[in-house]
């Protein structure tokens, strides 16, 4: 696939001729299952799998990341992973982590320090010592992984808060190294972010990189005014696209990329005959006016349980809705090993249960609950046939699933309910109706403004998204980001 915009663009540069890209993330791009006596590779899912994976097959390099299982197992694949560079441009590189020490990097210091601290959510941390510890252990892993794979001319480009500390490992091994960094959720403020036992060494961690990557300027901000308040020997200097800190005789860049989908795909997908008969089925079924739909992985930042307190006072204010809405709640189950999520799995199923119970009717359910993921089809068609998408992040790095809604959208009847503490506002505001999950009365006010919107404003404010999506796309990401990583280590790279 090619980047599927006008200008010459960094992903597309022949391979070789720009190095080779290495890719690090905290999983590699394919599911390994077991399969008789064998081994069996999956393609993996998801925004990151699909935006990196054309641009490796192009300019050719190399994806690594933890497999998904023990090392013994391990042992037994690594011949085969060398057999997916015959099909493939690139090549895959497994780092071998026990359970034991994924559980206390990923689950621990990634999933009950970092991720709950970077959303805002300072009480649901437990910072564990040793977390901290088996989260530099495993960091200093995958680094030693990337060294030893690394080539002159190679641009390494590390993703997510598991991997912060993964730069210091590689800048000591390999000093000159082109090294980017892509943050995918929000950094906090320094009011914040001062709970963090490590506060400083994460931020060093950070400045490792030459080009360290946030998806909105909120969060480049934060950072800016962390560096400020407990880095201060590195200064921050220059405005805008500009913008760099001056630290240990290097500059780092600093940037925001607001990520985007692949918006070709979903409309072209939702346009397709069997979408659109999937779509018309689902409204059909449901027999509502008002269908709206809820898409978000099992996560507490998503912010499930203030959508559902504002349907039950939407249906207990304004009968009128009583058989004529509906809410499709889809959550995807994800990290069922960390504390919180299970909770929150309970106290959502506990709302649906007495929604549903007190407000049923015979051939009327106001909530229909579906706990799985479904085919992407599935999800398209879910898309086009909702009236309504509600998106209610307490924060949230971007929300890809508010973009996708709009790609799919291709009646453009739908009308996009966003929560403001989504990286996505910042580019969605003129389309979407913007809320405060928190305020579950306005938040009603809202669902009941978008389900009495007339078609045509319906129609305006969706071609507005529409362009957004369109043009902001995932291909146009990577190459903003490889194309604003300094040519050499730790140059100026035209920094004021
Ligand atoms: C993190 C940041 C940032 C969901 N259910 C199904 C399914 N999905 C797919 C959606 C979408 C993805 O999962 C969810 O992406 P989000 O962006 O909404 O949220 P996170 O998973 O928390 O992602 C976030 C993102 O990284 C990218 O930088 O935007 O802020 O938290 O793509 O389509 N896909 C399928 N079936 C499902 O049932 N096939």
């Amino acid at each position: 696939m090619r980047s599927n915009h006008g200008s010459a663009s960094a992903s597309e540069a022949a391979p070789g001729a720009a190095g080779r890209l290495v890719v690090v993330s905290n999983r590699l791009p394919v599911v390994v299952a077991r399969e008789g006596d064998g081994w069996r590779f999956e393609p993996g899912s998801g925004g990151l799998v699909t935006a990196l994976e054309p641009v490796l097959e192009r300019r050719g390099g190399l994806w690594i990341g933890w497999p998904g299982i023990s090392p013994e197992a391990l042992a037994e694949v690594r011949p085969h992973l060398a057999d997916f560079a015959a099909d493939h441009r690139f090549h895959l590189e497994a780092v071998p982590l026990t359970e034991r020490e994924h559980e206390l990097y990923y689950a621990g210091f990634a999933n009950e320090v970092l991720w709950p601290l970077f959303h805002d959510l300072q009480t649901r941390c437990t910072f564990v010592p040793d977390y901290w510890e088996a989260f530099q252990a495993v960091n200093r892993r995958f680094g030693e992984v990337v060294a030893a794979a690394w080539r002159p001319g190679d641009l390494v480009w590390v993703h997510d808060y598991h991997l912060i500390g993964v730069g210091e490992t590689l800048r000591a091994r390999v000093p000159g190294a082109r090294l980017g960094f892509f943050l995918h959720i929000p950094f906090p403020p320094p009011d914040i972010f001062a709970k963090l036992p490590w506060r400083r060494e994460i931020l060093e961690g950070l400045l490792a990189y030459d080009l360290v990557g946030f998806q909105t300027g909120r969060d480049r901000r934060n950072f800016a005014a962390c560096l400020r308040a407990f880095l201060p020997e590195a200064p921050v200097r220059g405005r805008g696209r500009s913008q760099h800190v001056v630290h240990a005789g290097r500059q780092v860049r600093i940037l925001y990329f607001p990520i985007g989908i692949d918006a070709r795909a979903f409309s072209d997908l939702a346009g397709s005959a069997s979408v659109a008969a999937r779509a018309a089925q689902l409204r059909a079924d449901l027999g509502v006016e008002n269908l709206a739909l809820g898409v978000d992985r099992l996560d507490y930042t998503k912010g499930v349980p203030f959508k559902l307190e504002a349907v039950r006072r939407l249906l207990s204010e304004r009968p009128e809705y009583r058989q004529r809405f509906t809410l499709v709640q889809l959550m995807v189950p994800s990290r069922e090993e960390v504390p919180g999520y299970q909770q929150q799995k309970e106290e959502v199923e506990r709302q649906v249960g007495e929604i549903n119970g007190a407000f049923a009717e015979p051939g009327w359910v106001p909530i229909q609950y579906l706990f799985r993921s479904v085919p992407r089809d599935e999800l398209a068609a879910l898309y086009r046939a909702a009236d309504v998408c509600l998106a209610t992040s307490l924060k949230d790095g971007m929300n890809l699933v508010a973009k996708e809604y709009c790609a799919c959208q291709v009646e453009r009847r739908g009308v996009l309910v966003l929560s403001e503490f989504a990286g996505a506002a910042g580019q969605l505001e003129r389309g979407a109706l913007l809320i405060n999950p928190y305020d579950i009365v306005g938040l009603a006010a809202r669902i009941h403004d978008a389900c009495q919107m007339p078609a045509e404003e319906r129609r305006l404010r969706m071609s507005m998204l529409q362009r957004n999506v369109a043009s902001e796309h995932v291909y146009r990401w990577v190459d903003d980001f490889l194309a604003a990583l300094p040519a050499a280590a730790g140059a100026a790279s035209g920094a004021g």
